[in-house]
């Protein structure tokens, strides 16, 4: 028996009808094979089916006795017959095999809508915390989890982060809180997810190309807010944010909530003289606030930055919507510490400052690692998907030094550059070999900084084009920033007298 589009619709719980029913999984990265080896278990008939799949994981499968597919995608997916088909993220509702399926009718998901249909696979059901925004995403999902910890719950960061949701939801000791970071890629996919709270903290143009226009990247972070029951937060700084709280169709009674560094409101979280306190999530809110940390303790701790303030804030607000009291957030935020590849100090000598800020993934990211600094070499470039860079650069330019591109495509940065920069030194590194590309960049930066300069990887753009993604871009650069650092004649010693001899020495 066939069963019909509202028979999976209908498929809610660990213990529901999934055995025998019909799945077609795309892609096997860590999400792949997380919703392959979930509905194994469960006995569902399935098949996966990639372009690529890395040797290990495809062992794996095999150990678990599902069929993979490599090849003849199309015809192998029509000739299964899937009655429903999971969708690793990197796949664009425009890629063949989805937009086949959805021409047939066949409901596609995402493995978050998976992972929250099957939520209560561990007995206790875990509330979910909902965060997405163009930037801070991960930041603000790992404070807001070290808050809740901090607090007592059972939580963990999962999602987008790079723990697949599902596994989260089969971890057999079981959570009080899921916080869940989402990319508008899994939210596209998502849509019966009802948080206990939820944020997009900011937005700005990202993934074009993916979601084909930004009506529809804007869309897919909005859903974020659907079915929210208990508090939507949202960045006072951005009213893009705001206009997604007022248009999301939330559960009654569920509360909009603001963040943002100036001085708060009833019902906002903000600074008031230095202070972070808390407006939103006390009795009298109308006449008291609550402190619940300092700019002094945050910039102590490395989160003091404009953009790491507004993360704080946000994670603040949605940890306090848990019930999270205010000396459990500032002793998750004393003993909190920054991931690598975000604005990450490689190292300080002869008064120049080497910056890795490799997750700059897109313009609006790097424009708040740019303006963390007063005077920048900047190392820009990489796959640029769709967006553009112009606004950044003209907004920008009075901090650079000089730039320095990288990248397969450097066309687009080239004429941004000529356009609104045009007096500013741009040096272009036009290798092949990707284990030359740094060394070349510290090179180059060394020889244009000065004294009081940082020299930044805050790139705009995704990595794909040269490295294996943003870390092993951000790794070969703070290697090459070492090594430089411990053969003395590589590095420039801060005077005049080192600037290349010409911009076009490294062409
Ligand atoms: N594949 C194909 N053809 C395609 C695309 C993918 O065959 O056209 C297959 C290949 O088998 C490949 C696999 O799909 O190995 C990869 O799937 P995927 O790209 O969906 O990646 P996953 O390994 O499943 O990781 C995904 C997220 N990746 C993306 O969204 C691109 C991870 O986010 C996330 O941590 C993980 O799920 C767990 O939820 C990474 C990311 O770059 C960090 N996210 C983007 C970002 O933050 O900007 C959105």
């Amino acid at each position: 028996m066939t069963r019909t589009a509202d028979d999976v619709a209908a498929l809610t719980g660990w213990s529901a009808e999934w055995a025998g029913l019909r799945v077609a999984v795309l892609g096997l990265g860590v999400t792949g094979f997380s919703v392959a080896d979930t509905l194994a278990e469960l006995g569902a008939e399935l098949v996966v089916l990639a372009n690529r799949a890395d040797d290990e994981t495809a062992d794996l499968l095999e150990v678990i006795g599902v069929r993979l597919v490599l090849t003849n995608l199309e015809s192998e997916l029509a000739a299964f017959g899937p009655e429903l088909v999971v969708v690793s993220p990197g796949f664009a509702p425009t890629h063949p095999l989805v937009a086949w399926a959805t021409a047939a009718g066949i409901p596609v998901w995402g493995d978050v809508e998976l992972a929250w249909r099957l939520r209560d696979r561990s007995g206790t059901v875990a509330e979910w915390i909902a965060i997405t925004g163009t930037n801070g995403k991960t930041t603000t999902t790992q404070l807001t989890t070290a808050m809740l910890i901090a607090g007592g719950r059972r939580a963990i960061a999962c999602g987008n982060v790079g723990i697949p949701v599902l596994d989260a939801v089969r971890d057999p000791t079981g959570f009080d809180v899921l916080v869940v970071e989402l990319s508008s890629f899994q939210l596209h996919y998502l849509q019966s997810m009802s948080p206990f709270s939820s944020v997009c903290l900011n937005l700005a143009a990202d993934h074009l190309d993916w979601h084909g226009s930004a009506a529809a990247y804007r869309a897919a972070k909005g859903s974020v807010y659907d079915r929210t029951r208990v508090a939507c937060v949202y960045n006072l700084e951005d009213d893009a944010t705001r206009e997604l709280v007022e248009e999301a169709e939330v559960v009654d009674g569920c509360r909009a909530i603001g963040f943002g560094r100036g001085i708060p409101g009833p019902s906002d979280i903000g600074l008031v003289d230095e202070i972070v306190v808390d407006r939103a999530f006390l009795a009298d809110r109308w006449r008291a606030a609550i402190e619940l940390t300092t700019v002094d303790e945050l910039e102590a701790v490395g989160l003091g930055s404009p953009h790491m303030i507004a993360n704080v804030l946000a994670a603040s607000a949605l940890a306090r919507s848990f019930g999270v009291a205010p000396g459990d957030i500032r002793s998750a935020l004393q003993a909190f510490r920054m991931d690598h590849h975000r604005t990450e100090t490689i190292l300080e000598r002869d008064g120049i400052r080497w910056v890795n800020d490799s997750k700059a993934t897109n313009p609006h990211a790097a424009k708040a690692a740019l303006e963390s600094f007063d005077s920048v070499v900047w190392v820009v470039g990489g796959l640029l998907k769709g967006v553009d860079v112009t606004e950044l650069v003209s907004a920008t330019r009075a901090r650079l030094r000089a730039a320095i591109l990288i990248g397969t495509d450097r066309s687009a940065l080239r004429d941004a550059f000529a356009r609104h920069a045009p007096e500013l030194p741009v040096f272009e590194v036009d290798t092949a070999d990707t284990r030359e590309v740094m060394p070349v960049v510290v090179r180059l930066s060394a020889a244009v900084a000065r004294r009081g300069d940082t020299v930044l990887l805050a790139p705009a753009a995704a990595s794909m084009d040269q490295f294996i993604d943003y870390a092993d871009r951000g790794n070969r650069f703070a290697d090459a920033v070492r090594e430089a650092d411990s053969a003395p004649q590589a590095r420039g010693d801060g005077t005049d007298d080192d600037e290349p001899s010409s911009p076009a020495d490294e062409d």
